[in-house]
């Protein structure tokens, strides 16, 4: 078999998914960090190879595949097909969990993870720099969202809508896992390993007091961190929450969204 060569940052939730499928699968791949912390989507060389300038990217028999959730339907067909459930109705539940993955989870991941961890380190670069990196990013939307948050305050409205996201697909899990053992079907999938990315991300942003109200997604996720696929797509960094993270602020902000007047009822998180 060719080699697998997963371009890809550690802290990426989109390679986070990429890492645990390969992992649950036992496929080898050779690690190619980009590291966004230095804007490394960026260089030229990297721009040759993905034009979007985003992780994860994976280059395999010569091919460039760009995006998280085709990629680890690619990785399932190479390995043969051990991640998608068998029946056409459960396959279909699990795709439509990895395009919600993709269409809403990652999307209301990014203010939060800017706003409570990116933010610190934009701050720190000279402004000047900084708007002359995101003139090189091809997207757009991306770039003129990173120059505007960057030179905004704490987005608390922004940070709080994603919260209420979170909830939304929380709900959405929970109301899945009352029929089936995990999220499409009675069978770990693609589906569950979409999901888990969401749940390490949950646990990097301080926000796993967020499944408190959901009892079966809080049993899904604990089975979901006993996995060693999933230690293995955290990487070598497993701290969790990010140091970087004002716990006390994000505790207000759950107990805003889930209904509590003080921080001192979320001593559970
Ligand atoms: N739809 C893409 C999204 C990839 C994506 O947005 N990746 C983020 C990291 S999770 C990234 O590269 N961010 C850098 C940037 O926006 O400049 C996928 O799922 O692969």
């Amino acid at each position: 078999m060719s080699a697998i060569e997963l371009f890809h940052e550690w802290g990426s939730i989109q390679s986070f998914k990429v890492r645990m499928c390969l992992a649950e699968l036992g496929l080898p791949w050779t690690s190619q960090r980009v590291d966004l912390s230095r804007f490394e989507n960026l260089d030229a060389a990297y721009l040759a190879l993905n034009p979007k300038g985003l992780v994860p990217a994976l280059r395999w028999n010569g091919n460039v595949f760009d995006e998280s959730s085709d990629i680890n339907e690619l990785l399932d067909d190479i390995a043969s097909g051990a991640l998608l459930p068998v029946t056409l109705e459960e396959r279909a539940r699990a795709r439509s969990w990895t395009r919600y993955e993709d269409e809403v989870v990652h999307p209301a991941v990014r203010p939060p993870t800017f706003n409570l961890i990116l933010k610190a380190r934009v701050i720190r670069l000279d402004r000047g720099d900084f708007a002359e990196l995101m003139a090189r990013h091809p997207l757009p939307t991306r770039r003129d969202a990173y120059l505007a948050a960057a030179n905004a305050p704490f987005d608390r409205t922004a940070v709080l809508a994603s919260v209420r996201t979170f909830r939304t697909v929380l709900e959405r899990m929970e109301t899945a896992l009352t029929s089936t053992t995990w999220l499409a079907s009675d069978n770990f999938s693609l589906a569950d390993v979409a999901m888990a990315a969401f749940v390490d991300r949950l646990d990097r942003l301080a926000m796993e007091g967020l499944l408190t109200p959901f009892p079966l997604a809080a049993k899904w996720a604990t089975r979901i961190r006993m996995r060693s696929a999933f230690a293995i797509a955290q990487g070598p960094d497993k701290t969790r929450p990010d140091p970087l993270i004002d716990i006390g602020l994000v505790a207000g902000l759950l107990a805003e969204v889930l209904g509590h007047n003080t921080t001192t009822e979320m001593e559970p998180l």
